[in-house]
């Protein structure tokens, strides 16, 4: 399979997230991305490339799933934030407050002239630092999604975009849980666009893939999964029930499998089982796995107990699908073994093919 890596991906390095009253070291680090590329060289699965897409074809397909209002933000985000104090430039945009969802306790619809207001508008959580190459690397990491489902789209049997600040938190217009922009559902919005009639994503990041559920909601074209941390003790704590089963057009086109954390591989793998049965009935031509490695049992801000090894049997269960596949990098903290335990899902996919 083809890997298409973000070469803009460490202007992205946040210092600090807020974590229960104290400021933590983030835990999304350029080093993820570094290891799973290492490892990627050492157990090639195929070219390694940075994603090559003119600027507007990037354009076009992040605004198939972001807002027109939403990108303008992000576009110039850090200059607005430097220009409110000189000072800032050395350091993270972080929100601060925010308007809640009821239009008549506070309003969404006014854009705020104030930053920080603007900050906590687009935003569902002080956990995700915008710095200086947030932009540029959100954007790289958008190109390699789309890159990698036209691959997909053109005939390859499955495509990686590796990169990171990861995506599937981030809705059609706000950002959280260390992602920007959603590039699994760009990537399913660029296959859907390519002509396959029926799409699926398969989220198996240890948290719910609340980004993507929204994005698609009322949506029958595209079929959302996730198997995750029960959202009521697990981030992102407000959606990822299982009675979130999709809304209108798109009722019955969402599928959430919460686990109790805690949960080791045998009930893990049950679950993918039920997700696959429902892509399967579903009737997707095409699938599109948001992979987080933070399943994984040395995970530092996850609860499942996933070894190492576990990784190959869940790439071969996916590639028993038998559907082209884009896999796009989401999270996973245990940084020494993020790239192992990738490429072992990888590898694991691409040997079943
Ligand atoms: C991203 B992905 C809140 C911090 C809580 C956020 C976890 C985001 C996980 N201030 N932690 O799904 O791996
Ligand atoms: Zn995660």
């Amino acid at each position: 399979m083809k890997t298409f890596h973000n070469p803009h991906h460490a202007g992205h390095a946040g210092q600090q997230e807020m974590f229960r009253g104290r400021m933590v070291p983030c835990h999304e680090v350029p080093a993820r991305l570094d290891y799973v590329l290492t490892e990627l060289q050492r157990r090639p699965l195929g070219a390694l490339e940075p994603p090559a897409l003119s600027e507007s074809a990037l354009d076009q397909g992040i605004a198939r799933v972001h807002d027109a209002r939403y990108l303008a933000f992000l576009a110039s985000a850090w200059a607005d934030w430097v220009a409110m104090d000189p000072a800032n430039a050395q350091r993270d945009a972080l929100p601060s407050v925010w308007p809640l969802g009821n239009p008549h306790a506070f309003r969404s619809d006014v854009l705020p002239a104030n930053f920080a207001a603007r900050l906590g508008l687009f935003s569902f959580d002080s956990g995700s630092p915008l710095t200086a190459g947030t932009w540029a690397a959100a954007r790289g990491g958008a190109a390699c999604a789309l890159a990698a489902a036209q691959a997909v789209a053109a005939g390859d049997r499955s495509a990686f975009a590796l990169t990171r600040p990861p995506g599937h938190h981030a809705g059609a217009d706000f950002f959280g849980g260390y992602c920007f922009l959603n590039n699994a559902a760009i990537a399913a919005q660029a296959i859907r666009h390519a002509g396959h009639a029926k799409v699926a994503v398969l989220d198996v990041d240890y948290h719910h893939g609340n980004g993507t559920q929204a994005i698609f909601y009322e949506r029958a074209d595209v079929f959302t999964v996730s198997i995750h941390g029960d959202p009521a003790t697990e981030y992102p704590f407000f959606l990822g029930h299982a009675d979130e089963r999709g809304a209108g057009a798109g009722e019955g086109f969402n599928l959430n499998l919460p686990l109790q954390r805690g949960a080791g591989f045998a009930t893990w793998r049950a679950a993918l089982a039920t997700a696959l049965q429902a892509v399967h009935d579903f009737g997707a031509s095409a699938l599109v796995v948001p992979m987080g490695l933070d399943t994984f049992e040395g995970d530092p801000i996850s609860g499942f107990t996933l070894k190492s090894g576990d990784y190959f049997t869940v790439g071969s269960a996916l590639a028993d699908a038998g559907l082209p596949t884009v896999f796009t990098f989401e999270g996973g903290y245990a940084v020494d073994e993020v790239g192992t335990n990738a490429v072992n899902l990888l590898e694991g996919f691409q040997r079943a093919c």
